[in-house]
């Protein structure tokens, strides 16, 4: 495995940074995860101007252009001989001294890795998955705004520590007032009759690409009425569908939430339809190595 640091590349044993770095030390960072399908990065320029969105909101210069970072996303491909991809890319504030002052770092590190997919297991796409709710709130966009992909996972961790001893792969996170926001890494959506409903990402989501993508096929291909509106755990444990999204999970189904069976407790018409066109847009939509 060859790993991108700065520049240059490294054996996954020699791949390190400093311990004074505040990636390290602070969470100061920003990242991203990006598949490639079939030598197609899947929507590569969504993926660049969300980091470097990211990064602007931490105020945190990227050292080389979005056009410079795609080249070096494809090399560091091609270097590890893969066509079916994870990609992480992390920028993080770089190395500094032990004080929380960014002033003091003088140059982010770029990281790429580029590694096999490690995805759900395929009973959980046939049969769709159950998640809980989280007591843990989705931080304040006042405080931490959940649309900044930054370093610092601590609460969806929380979230994802709730879920996994619920026996659950997923947990949903509601935001301070109670409203569905999102789960700990990939956004949620909700049918209801013609409706598609999914929470609008100021009130505590990632701008997700995978979300971005569900929501052009729902209203060009299956012609659903898309609503971004608030809802809260009632209008999920009373809709006929749920499902999931995000770059590792793709599009999954839920059938049950807090123990509530959703709609007939299997993968609903739409979501099936909705799996299958997300799949014939990974064939098309991206960028070719
Ligand atoms: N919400 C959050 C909080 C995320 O981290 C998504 C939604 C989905 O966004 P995309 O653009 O991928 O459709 C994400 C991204 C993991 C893992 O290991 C998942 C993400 C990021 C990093 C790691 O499960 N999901």
């Amino acid at each position: 495995m060859k790993i991108y640091i700065n520049g240059k590349f490294y054996e996954k044993e020699d791949a390190k940074i400093s311990v004074f770095d505040h990636g390290l030390l602070y969470g100061d960072g920003v990242f991203e995860g990006i598949r490639s399908y079939n030598n197609i990065v899947f929507r590569l320029k969504e993926h660049i101007d969300r980091l470097y969105n990211s990064a602007k909101a931490l105020m945190l210069e990227i050292p080389i252009s979005k056009t410079e970072l795609e080249s070096a996303i494809i090399k560091t491909l091609k270097e590890n001989n893969l066509s079916d991809a994870y990609i992480r890319v992390v920028i993080t504030r770089g190395v500094g001294d032990l004080g929380l002052d960014p002033k003091k770092c003088s140059c982010p590190t770029v990281i790429i890795i580029a590694d096999k997919i490690v995805l759900y297991p395929q009973e959980l796409y046939q049969n769709g998955m159950e998640i809980v709710t989280a007591s843990t709130r989705r931080n304040i966009p006042e405080a931490i705004n959940p649309c900044i992909k930054s370093l610092n996972y601590l609460n969806n961790i929380f979230a994802k520590i709730e879920a996994r001893r619920a026996g659950c792969e997923e947990a949903i996170m509601l935001n301070s007032e109670g409203y569905v926001t999102e789960c700990t890494g990939d956004n949620i959506f909700v049918i209801k009759d013609n409706n598609l409903l999914t929470p609008p990402t100021y009130i505590g989501a990632l701008p997700g690409i995978t979300r971005d993508t569900v929501i052009d096929i729902a209203k060009s291909k299956l012609g659903l009425n898309v609503k971004e509106e608030l809802f809260t755990t009632y209008h999920l444990y009373s809709s006929d569908e749920c499902f999931l999204t995000g770059t590792a999970a793709e599009v999954i189904s839920v059938v049950k939430v807090d123990g509530r069976t959703i709609g007939d407790g299997i993968p609903g018409k739409y979501t099936k339809l909705i799996m299958t066109e997300f799949k014939e847009m990974t064939k098309v939509l991206g960028v070719k190595y």
